[in-house]
């Protein structure tokens, strides 16, 4: 646990690894051998890796829907696990709610019945339709700054960038489990650089990421989520590995919490439709 908490805090600063980030990106996926007895790295089987941005919904859906594919063609609902295949999803829209839905961290409404549990350094999350995210943040702009691919609602953590999904069997019990992959959308990605709409940073300061681990919290994979210009715009990213591999996900939303107006050096992001593999037991 304290190798993963270790990893974790080390993504909280992260401008530390950014620089880094760009060589790491498609290299071979690399990790210590288990036996520990030689300094030879293995080599680990890549995942696929789905990335889509655009100025609306159909810019990513067939993306998404061949992510959806390649991780299991049956959505497995709230269905209790475990359950050999199939994928989980959540769209954050409450069954056709429009209320803006505040929630605590840890932020468990989905950990018994899909199997993931929310994270974050902030004061917790929020569900809601654009115009409850510019309530929460007290940023009138965010109304008209954010579109939801899955209408209306969308997701944020409250006074943080972070977001740690950690994945369990469904069904309750708490047994940690691994998937094979993990996709999000996300609202807003303006620019790979952290700057806001059609504005550059002078060093590059990363925006929105997504780094992948293993149950022992070892990196598999990180990347940059793909930005479009504009307003309102969505962005996907999602891997699939070929086996159960990925324990739990750390995801950076823009490089400040929407609370923080509307400076247009400033990069404001949040989340839409989570999509992983059906979670399993771990061996
Ligand atoms: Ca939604």
């Amino acid at each position: 646990m304290r190798t993963k908490t270790a990893c974790r805090n080390k993504w909280i600063r992260v401008g530390q690894w950014l620089p880094a980030l760009a060589v790491l990106v498609a290299q071979p996926l690399l990790a210590e051998p288990h036996d520990g007895d030689t300094k030879r790295l293995q080599v680990i089987a890549p995942p696929i890796v789905f990335q889509a941005a655009g100025p609306n919904a159909a810019s990513i859906q067939s993306t998404v829907d061949q992510f959806r594919a390649a991780l299991g063609g049956v959505n497995n609902g709230n269905t209790n696990g475990p359950l050999p295949t199939g994928r989980r999803e959540i769209n954050w829209d409450g069954g056709g709610s429009t209320n803006t839905s505040p929630g605590p961290t840890p932020f468990t409404v989905f950990l018994n019945s899909r199997g993931s549990l929310m994270e974050t350094p902030g004061s917790g999350f929020v569900q809601a339709p654009a115009s409850g995210l510019a309530d929460t943040f007290a940023n009138p702009s965010l109304a008209t700054n954010f579109q939801a691919f899955s209408p209306v609602r969308l997701f944020a953590p409250v006074d943080s960038t972070v977001t740690d999904v950690t994945f369990f069997v469904p069904g309750g019990g708490n047994v940690p489990a691994q998937t094979t992959g993990f996709g999000a959308v996300f609202a807003d990605v303006d620019s790979p650089d952290g700057g806001g709409s059609g504005v550059r940073q002078s060093k590059a300061a990363g925006s929105s990421l997504i780094g992948y681990y293993d149950a022992a919290g070892r990196l598999l994979y990180k990347s940059f989520i793909p930005s479009s210009p504009g307003t309102a715009t969505l962005s996907f990213f999602g891997l699939v590995f070929p086996e159960p591999r990925v324990a739990f996900v750390r995801i950076i939303t823009g490089r400040k919490d929407p609370g923080h107006g509307s400076d247009p050096v400033l990069d404001l992001v949040v989340m839409d439709d989570f999509i992983y593999g059906e979670p399993q037991m771990i061996p």
